[in-house]
């Protein structure tokens, strides 16, 4: 309860490992922005608000009294949830997680607990979750729940929307809100995931992260949950979330970075920021090989569509993670000077006397010769994944690769090198 220097619920290293193995293994997952907000597409009377879409209300300036009513419009006709499903399963990503309420508080789910939310008694009677939770079960994905702590909507901050310096009213009353709104969706949908948000509020505290994670933990034993349900600067379980960024390393324990495919998050007509396949497939080796997953997000529309370049963007993603389930799969980290050509990874289960690397290829060489550096690796066969055979030789720096019988993908050439032996040291120039 509120006041108390709460304390984690203990969980053995195993237990949690064990929680947790599904979604380290996931690597890629699908995140989705929808709500009232998508029926707006970031423009309010006829002008692009700058910014994110799903924060319009708050730098649009739009009052309670004129966003509330826009709820009706939310209507989600068009939406296929075993379409949206398939679409992430054939770009590669194992799970997905949808704003289920963002910072406007509008709940999509059929909630006891407000008004302001879609279901039965509304305009839009479909229960679209159970629908989303239905695909992802059929098709074998996991299905997580974004909430946000910030809420916009409730009358414990509903000033706070247009200032953050308004003092928060009735905590208590909204933790509890919080509370009973979360247990309707871990009865309701038995979510693999729960994704806190707006832990920066300066009203919400560790002690108050602690509290809620073991309030959850009790609940839902193997929910994996993020560490915005407290602070996330200090929180550590289950996962870290950078957004918008990757880190330089590897961490010592779970992450997961989220990017969206444009610039928004939520439906923006005017975001034209689409990133490239190759950006996105680059990412996802990137965050990959230190271990990490790649959340990544699409904005549909408010009926349910998808912006055709999102479609286009999850397909050609699918194209390169399919054709490279096995260096997406089995990459694990290994501590190696940085390559400058792209990135390296181990295959699982490694070991210093024999194992096998993949190696990740962003920027071709110009002279047609990969440097491996860093590495000393006895009898190296290095091949590609057609399982072409390359000619390679021992250098002062590590190897050399001949890379003149090799195409070029456009996203990331992979070569894997099977090796007997190998010591991931610099290679001291006193050896040779
Ligand atoms: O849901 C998406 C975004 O809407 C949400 N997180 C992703 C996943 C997000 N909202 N804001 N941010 C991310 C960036 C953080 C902005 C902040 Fe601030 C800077 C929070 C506190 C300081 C400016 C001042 C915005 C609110 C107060």
């Amino acid at each position: 309860s509120p006041g108390h220097a709460a304390e984690l619920l203990p969980e053995s290293d195993v237990a949690h490992q064990q929680r947790m193995q599904w979604f380290t293994d996931a690597k890629f997952g699908l995140f989705i922005h929808y709500g009232v907000y998508s029926t707006l597409g970031g423009e309010w009377k006829g002008k692009p608000v700058p910014k994110y879409a799903e924060w319009i209300q708050r730098w649009g300036k739009i009052t309670p009294e004129e966003y509330i009513p826009l709820s009706a419009d939310f209507r989600p006709d068009a939406l296929d949830a075993d379409a949206w499903v398939k679409r992430a399963k054939e770009a590669g990503m194992k799970y997905m997680v949808i704003t289920t309420k963002h910072h406007e508080g509008f709940c999509l789910w059929d909630s006891d607990q407000t008004e302001f939310d879609l279901g039965e008694g509304t305009e839009f009677d479909r229960d679209i979750l159970g629908e989303l939770k239905a695909a992802c079960d059929k098709h074998g994905l996991g299905f997580g729940t974004y909430y946000s702590i910030i809420d916009w909507h409730h009358p414990s901050q509903r000033a706070r929307q247009a200032s953050n310096q308004t003092p928060m009213h009735d905590k208590e009353g909204y933790v509890n809100y919080m509370k009973a709104q979360l247990k309707e969706l871990i009865e309701q949908y038995d979510p693999a995931v729960m994704w806190f948000d707006g832990d920066w509020a300066n009203w919400w505290t560790m002690e108050d992260g602690v509290d809620l994670y073991n309030y959850l933990r009790e609940l839902s034993p193997d929910m994996v949950i993020n560490n915005r349900v407290a602070k996330r600067k200090q929180f550590k379980k289950d996962f870290g979330t950078p957004e918008n960024f990757t880190p330089g390393a590897a961490m010592d324990h779970a992450w997961e970075s989220c990017w969206t495919v444009n610039h928004s998050w939520g439906f923006k007509k005017s975001d034209t920021k689409w990133k490239s396949t190759e950006v996105l497939i680059q990412k996802l080796v990137d965050i990959v090989v230190k271990g990490g997953n790649l959340l990544l997000n699409v904005g549909p529309r408010a009926d349910g569509s998808w912006p055709e370049m999102s479609i286009q963007q999850l397909e050609d993603m699918g194209r390169w993670t399919s054709a490279h389930a096995e260096a997406l799969r089995e990459a694990e980290f290994i501590a190696l000077p940085e390559q400058p050509w792209g990135r390296v990874a181990q295959a699982k289960g490694s070991k210093p006397e024999k194992g096998s690397l993949f190696l990740y290829v962003f920027d071709w060489p110009k002279s047609g010769k990969l440097g491996l550096n860093g590495i000393r690796l006895g009898q190296a066969d290095v091949s590609t994944f057609a399982g072409k055979v390359l000619a390679a030789s021992h250098t002062k720096e590590g190897i050399s690769i001949d890379l003149s019988s090799v195409e070029a993908n456009d996203y990331a050439t992979v070569l894997r090198v099977d090796y007997k032996t190998m010591s991931p040291q610099p290679v001291s120039t006193a050896d040779h």
